[in-house]
């Protein structure tokens, strides 16, 4: 009797899912009940796999982090599961946004992610621009193949994803690090073709995955995690706990910090609260109780 065996998701078509197993790549299900629960794995899931023909995806394992997005039809979709860090591609050939970069940090804080901004095509523009956030920095050029400064964020065994909008060099990266000489790795990777959302394991150990632009969706964060993207905002105290430094009287942030920030800040927020409130009818109500609570506290003297 063959056993179980531990496989990961590399990639998903309809109800059949790419995984990864110690024979190589192979295309698998889930059973009914996993159908029936709406458990469905997502690229990056580990899980086990029971050798039937075809194979059977049986159990999720649980995971360590995850980045979603609101359905079109409503609900959450999980895009891609157990990443250990997120790259947040730039090019430098192009304007440098701070405002995008504020957005996707917001993403990565959400998902459990460690995020690292890559700053690529140092061969065309080699001094670097000032970042306004505490964040660690890879400088490399995808095209020289200097890659060190980014593969030093990723230890044997994690997995690293690829955010940044088009043409900020994803693919060329990937492929750079795809033509790395190959070493031995426990799990057998397959062929590379490129679809959207493919997990590849690298020669050096580690898991990469391209991610399409998240720029395009609509932000499905939590409150928290847009604060803990700006720390230097949100950790200070205010006249209210719960301050979004707006319009509210008697705000202790507003003047002090950098406005270019506290104006990202606030998008993210409003962003974020529009979101929820469209998602979530008690958020609506909640959001009321904020603003009662805060011209409650106006009227009070002192
Ligand atoms: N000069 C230069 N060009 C690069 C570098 N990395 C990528 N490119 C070019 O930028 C363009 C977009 O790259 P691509 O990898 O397709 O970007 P993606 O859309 O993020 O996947 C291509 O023409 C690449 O050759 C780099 O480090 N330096
Ligand atoms: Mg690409
Ligand atoms: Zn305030």
């Amino acid at each position: 009797m063959s056993s179980l065996e531990r496989a990961r998701v590399l990639s998903q078509a309809h109800e059949l899912y790419s995984v990864a197993t110690a024979q190589g790549e192979q295309l698998a299900q889930v059973t009914g009940r996993l159908r029936f629960l709406d458990e469905l794995p997502a690229v990056g899931d580990w899980v086990e796999l029971t050798p039937t023909d075809p194979p059977l995806i049986t159990a999720i394992e649980p995971r360590t982090s995850c980045f979603t997005r609101t359905a079109p039809g409503g609900g959450r979709q999980i895009l891609a599961a157990n990443i250990d860090v997120a790259f947040l591609v730039c090019g430098l050939d192009a304007d440098f946004n701070p405002n995008r970069l504020d957005r996707y940090l917001v993403q990565a804080r959400q998902s459990g992610a460690r995020p690292v901004v890559v700053l690529n095509k140092t061969d065309l523009r080699p001094e670097l621009p000032r970042l306004r956030v505490d964040v660690p920095v890879a400088a490399i050029s995808a095209l020289t193949g200097d890659l060190a400064a980014l593969a030093a964020h990723v230890r044997p065994g994690e997995t690293a994803a690829l955010f940044g909008s088009s043409g900020v060099g994803k693919s060329t990266i990937v492929n750079r690090l795809l033509s790395a000489r190959r070493q031995a790795t426990g799990i057998a990777p397959g062929r590379h073709v490129t679809t959207s959302r493919q997990l590849i394991l690298l020669p050096a150990g580690w898991w990469l995955l391209d991610m399409p632009g998240l720029r395009e969706l609509a932000l499905d964060a939590s409150a928290s995690a847009v604060d803990e993207a700006f720390t230097e905002i949100s950790a200070d105290g205010c006249r209210f706990r719960d301050c979004r430094h707006e319009d509210e009287p008697g705000c202790a942030i507003r003047d002090r910090v950098d406005p270019a920030r506290l104006a990202s800040y606030r998008k993210l927020r409003r962003e974020q609260a529009y979101a929820e409130r469209k998602d979530d009818p008690a958020a609506a109500r909640a959001e009321k109780e904020r603003w009662k609570k805060i011209h409650k506290a106006m009227r009070k003297p002192g």
